[in-house]
């Protein structure tokens, strides 16, 4: 469905996955249980996110952010001004007003799976920068989608900041560029955000604040589940973890079972052992010339990386 809002068209590819039963099912009856990290994206989940960017031990927002500012302009000469620009997973799409300042795209295209919080943002965007010509697109980034709009005439830049490349296994993450490559063609760019490796306090401290907020999100997995798929997971029966696994350079979510229990999930009985934990989110942390050797191996050459004075964070040009 394609509907104008204003001057914010909307496109709606319909993300959410008809099959997230088959999904939850399958995760849940691995030796080693797992859930999807997209499935954190519903409207608390998203708030929560929006809450967990403002966190003082969350360095990862405002450190992309000044980055964002400190070097704006230098970023919207590379990406070239009057481009049809793609932001993925724009969320509250705060951070390309950081850009658009610097950078006057032809068209401006938020893709993010969660509806409100898209449409939403959409519309608040449009109304800051009058004259731009947003074209918002309801869609799961990580699988492939064509775009509703083709604007050929316009050269091609997307935005992925955030670090949310490191929500990908590093295969995937090569895969994943590899196809934002094929839809921004020859001379295209990406502007992308990547976590550093650092101090294992601080990285874990990043994921266990101490508010609560990040164990909020991480349980709302649960909440969601009993919710859309008639399940009874006892939200106090399950704590939040976080650890960095330095061997495999990323942090990992987990939902650990305070006890020995069974849950029931759309009329199948799952069994948990005390301590026993449901992985539900990687974070990979990259060094500058790890991640280049895999934008390389997505077929993109590296072209200028910028960090902050602690290099805790990292901003690359991507040329496809
Ligand atoms: C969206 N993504 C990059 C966040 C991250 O840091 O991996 C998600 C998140 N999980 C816990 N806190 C934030």
């Amino acid at each position: 469905a394609t509907a104008a809002a204003g001057r914010v068209h909307f496109h709606d590819l319909h993300p959410t996955p008809a099959d997230m039963r088959a999904e939850v099912l399958a995760g849940l009856a691995l030796a080693q249980k797992r859930l999807s990290p997209k499935l954190f994206y519903d409207a608390e989940g998203s708030r929560l996110f929006d809450a967990i960017c403002e966190l003082s031990e969350y360095y990862p927002t405002r450190t992309e952010i000044g980055i964002l500012r400190r070097h704006g302009a230098e970023m919207a000469e590379r990406l070239g001004r009057e481009a049809l620009l793609i932001e993925l997973g724009s969320g509250s799409s705060l951070k390309i007003r950081t850009l658009l300042e610097a950078l006057r795209p032809a068209v401006y295209m938020p893709v993010d799976i969660s509806k409100e919080h898209l449409l939403q943002s959409a519309e608040d965007l449009a109304a800051a920068f009058p004259g731009l010509d947003v074209h918002a697109v309801c869609a799961d980034y990580s699988s492939a989608f064509v775009l509703p709009v083709d604007h050929h005439d316009h050269p091609r830049a997307a935005f992925f900041p955030g670090s949310s490349v490191g929500n990908f296994e590093p295969d995937a993450a090569a895969r994943f560029m590899a196809r934002v490559g094929q839809i921004l063609g020859p001379g295209g760019r990406l502007l992308i955000g990547v976590d550093l490796i650092k101090d294992k306090h601080r990285l874990e401290a990043a994921y266990n604040d101490a508010d609560g907020v990040t164990a909020a999100f991480n349980l709302n997995l649960l909440t969601r589940i009993n919710r859309e798929l008639g399940a009874d997971f006892d939200l106090d029966a399950f704590r939040h973890e976080a650890v960095f696994n330095a061997e495999l350079s990323r942090v990992e979510m987990h939902l650990i079972s305070t006890k020995s229990q069974q849950v029931q999930v759309a009329g199948e009985t799952f069994a948990f052992t005390e301590g026993e934990s449901i992985h539900t989110e990687c974070s990979y942390k990259y060094r500058i010339d790890g991640f280049h050797a895999l934008a390389a191996e997505a077929g993109f050459t590296a072209e200028q990386v910028w960090t902050d004075p602690d290099e805790l964070f990292s901003v690359h040009c991507l040329v496809w």
